[in-house]
């Protein structure tokens, strides 16, 4: 197939909020510096659902979702040398070449290099789509698209990981776990004794609770609206649940009441910008940090007194939580195969890329963390 179009299966998202359709899609060779990978298991993450729901305003379509994966190098373009056919690999929608300006800082993960393709749905050398129907392009996504049975991606986007680590789990470090774990690791930098707040009991909510628990903090107090989380929440390391629902307070005072002025540490794991002030203004004066994870929808704007940050609290953000991800997602799965980080957990359901719209729906449902699809 090297040099060849392949015409394959793949979930295509014509618009905002219709059912994907199962299409037959040609994909084109990989160019210079692209590489071509079989993807053969595709998790849903919450922010694939959030561009479906025309929230995103980089979403384009029609496009091919999907940016939590793992699979095989099928082919890989001139100068590519990195990896070579045969190779597994996990797609890295924060990419990372190690050259650019930011790769170079020592200060972030975020790798400058093909970003201003991969937000508008091309690859960087000549701004097309690799993915058509019948010579109609249908753009890509994250600069992954990993609803498809081969995607085409940049070098630079790519990690290639240990060929012993289970493809059906480890597509889970391509994105939720690891922006969890990273978020207390390296965003925030949790340390032993620490009291932590985390909103949202999703998957990246829960890989919070796992970084909180290994970096020692002594409370864990997750909070969701779905009481129903409570239980698995507690296998994560949640020492504490509260519901908002339940409480006449806002939340923010609740938890403050709770832990004798504020928390250590908060984690936004939702993308709800009311909630994203709660958890900024619930962590204690002098010095309580509160790191946003979730995305929030197009035309939303975080807002709090200034005076919460004059009196000492800290507002950050992570993508990808912080982690450099050509050089630490294999350092991730090998954390996996030493059974240091949990995966398996996080897996609710599995079915095939033919049941995405089923995946979709379970993810509305309190029962779902990730939903594995067989390509
Ligand atoms: P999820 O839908 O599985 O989890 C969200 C949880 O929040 C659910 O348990 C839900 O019951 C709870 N919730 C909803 N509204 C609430 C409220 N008002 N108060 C308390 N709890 C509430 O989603 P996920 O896949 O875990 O992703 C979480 C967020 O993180 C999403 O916004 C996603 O887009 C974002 N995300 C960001 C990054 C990043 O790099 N920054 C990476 C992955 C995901
Ligand atoms: N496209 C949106 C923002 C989406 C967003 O913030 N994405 C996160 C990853 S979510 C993974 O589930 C991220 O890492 N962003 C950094 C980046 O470079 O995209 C918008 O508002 O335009
Ligand atoms: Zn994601
Ligand atoms: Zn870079």
């Amino acid at each position: 197939t090297q040099g060849q179009v392949i015409t394959c299966k793949a979930a295509v998202a014509w618009e905002p909020n219709k059912p994907l359709v199962i299409e037959d899609v040609q994909v084109a060779p990989p160019q210079a510096g692209e590489v071509r990978v079989k993807i053969l298991y595709t998790a849903l993450c919450h922010t694939d659902a959030y561009t479906w729901g025309g929230k995103d305003p980089e979403g384009l379509f029609p496009c091919i979702l999907g940016h939590e994966a793992a699979g095989i190098v099928e082919s890989v373009g001139e100068g590519v040398t990195d990896v070579q056919a045969g190779d597994h690999v996990i797609p890295c929608y924060q990419a990372e070449c190690g050259e650019c300006k930011f790769c170079k800082s020592g200060k972030t993960n975020l790798c400058g290099k093909v970003r201003a393709a991969t937000g508008v749905g091309v690859m960087m050398s000549d701004r097309q789509s690799r993915f058509s129907i019948n010579g109609k392009p249908i753009y890509h996504f994250m600069g992954t698209s990993t609803f498809s049975q081969y995607t085409v991606v940049h070098d630079v986007s790519v990690a290639k990981i240990d060929p012993k680590a289970p493809l059906e789990k480890v597509c889970l470090l391509g994105c939720g776990v690891p922006t969890g774990l990273g978020a207390v690791w390296n965003t925030a930098k949790v340390e032993a004794g620490s009291i932590v707040a985390i909103f949202g009991l999703g998957t990246v909510g829960l890989a919070v609770a796992e970084g909180a628990k290994t970096a020692g903090a002594s409370r864990i107090i997750g909070i969701d609206i779905d009481s129903k989380k409570f239980d698995t929440a507690k296998n994560f390391g949640v020492t504490e649940f509260v519901n908002p629902k339940d409480h006449e307070k806002p939340i923010q005072q609740v938890i403050v009441d709770l832990t004798d002025g504020g928390v250590d540490y908060s984690f936004e794991c939702i993308g709800n910008v009311s909630v994203m002030r709660a958890a900024l203004e619930c962590c204690h004066k002098g010095w309580g940090t509160s790191v946003i994870v979730g995305v929030a929808a197009s035309g939303q704007e975080i807002s709090t007194r200034p005076f919460q940050l004059v009196t000492g609290r800290v507002w950050k953000g992570t993508a990808f939580g912080g982690f450099k991800s050509r050089s630490q997602v294999p350092w991730l799965v090998e954390k996996y195969l030493k059974k240091e980080i949990k995966v398996d957990e996080y897996i609710t359901h599995t079915l095939t890329l033919g049941e995405i719209n089923k995946a979709f729906d379970l993810m509305h449902e309190g029962g779902c963390l990730r939903c594995v699809l067989s390509t």
